[in-house]
């Protein structure tokens, strides 16, 4: 019986376990009800007494060791990370972050601006919510206009003089109001209308404004810049057509197209057989609002011109829905990507 126990108590010191299921399985041969520790411990009950006290001691200590060993070998498991069994195949390809991309709206916006920067104008930037003066006061909108409405503006806290900027001009304005001539900005932002949400419009959308004062500007100044935006925007081939247009804010105002983007003029469905897309309008500053901003009009003159980005965004990548730009679906922005 001796050489039994030590026999067993060998195979429990040597025992070399490769995954942690062994030890289990180990626990159970040697613990178990039917294992070989409980058959030893029947064995024992035939021993005669003299041997008793010597072999019962033996029993008990292989039982403890047993039990401990059994311990510290599930222990040591746990403490490792990654047991060589686990590994599995080290030549597998690794499994790549998922990082995210920047939104179509950011990437056309900075491509916007970096035209515009590239023409010697700066980015400015104001608040979203905004004060009647610098929306529609100071941009010689007339008290009774219909864009003042309820209906087509959103008022903070039911004040009429608080509300969501319509437009980024307000940002042009606060520029007039203290910077001096020459002035050369462009200004990007959210602008927010009261309009049902639908594959072409939103109740919030973005907008690139731009602003130039200086003595001597003429509206053939302003056309050679639409122009030479237009081209480094869509392309080489894109021209553009004025068309006489009407906003309280400039005078003479008209509406730019490009040629279509898609046909190239030759009609689509895109321009609706017509050759052209209206992407922005523009004209000359009207007087009253130098005036209204602290600038002499007698000095200086200046033109502007405003456009929406998700416009712009939807002819440049084919979107056909406005709706995709502000769902914030992963599939749909992942195909969109930029160093800009
Ligand atoms: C000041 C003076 C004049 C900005 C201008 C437009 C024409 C225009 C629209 C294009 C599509 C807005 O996003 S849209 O709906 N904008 O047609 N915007 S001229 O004129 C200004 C701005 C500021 C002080």
């Amino acid at each position: 019986m001796t050489e039994k126990i030590n026999d067993l108590l060998r195979r429990v010191e040597e025992f070399k376990p490769k995954a942690e299921a062994e030890i289990e399985e180990f626990r159970i041969r040697i613990l178990g009800k039917k294992g070989e520790l409980t058959a030893l411990m029947e064995e024992f009950k035939t021993v005669s007494p003299e041997l008793k006290r010597e072999l019962g001691q033996k029993i008990n200590k292989l039982k403890s060791r047993a039990m401990e060993r059994v311990n510290e070998l599930k222990a040591s498991f746990k403490n490792t990370p990654a047991s060589s069994s686990s590994i599995g195949d080290m030549t597998r390809p690794g499994t790549n972050d998922t990082i995210g991309s920047r939104h179509p709206i950011a990437v056309v916006k900075n491509e916007m601006l970096a035209i515009f920067e590239r023409m010697g104008y700066t980015v400015a930037d104001g608040p979203e919510v905004e004060d009647d003066w610098h929306v529609f006061s100071a941009l010689n909108f007339p008290p009774e206009h219909p864009a003042r409405d309820m209906q087509d503006t959103f008022f903070i806290q039911r004040s009429p003089d608080i509300l969501l900027r319509t437009h980024t001009s307000s940002i042009q304005v606060r520029t007039m109001e203290t910077h001096k001539p020459p002035i050369r900005v462009v200004c990007p932002g959210r602008v927010y209308r009261n309009e049902s949400i639908s594959y072409r419009s939103h109740c919030m959308f973005h907008q690139v404004e731009g602003l130039y004062i200086d003595e001597n500007v003429s509206f053939a100044d302003l056309k050679q810049s639409i122009e030479y935006f237009v081209k480094e925007f869509f392309g080489e081939d894109a021209v553009i057509r004025l068309r006489p247009s009407y906003f309280p804010f400039t005078e003479p105002s008209a509406e730019v197209d490009v040629s279509c983007v898609l046909c190239g003029g030759k009609g689509c469905q895109v321009c609706k057989h017509t050759g052209w897309l209206e992407i922005m309008g523009c004209g000359m500053v009207d007087p009253n609002v130098l005036e209204s901003c602290g600038i002499d009009p007698k000095k200086y003159t200046g033109f502007a011109f405003g456009m929406g980005i998700e416009r712009s965004a939807m002819l440049k990548y084919g979107v056909k829905d406005l709706r995709l730009f502000f769902e914030n679906d992963v599939r749909f922005l992942n195909q969109f990507d930029s160093a800009l």
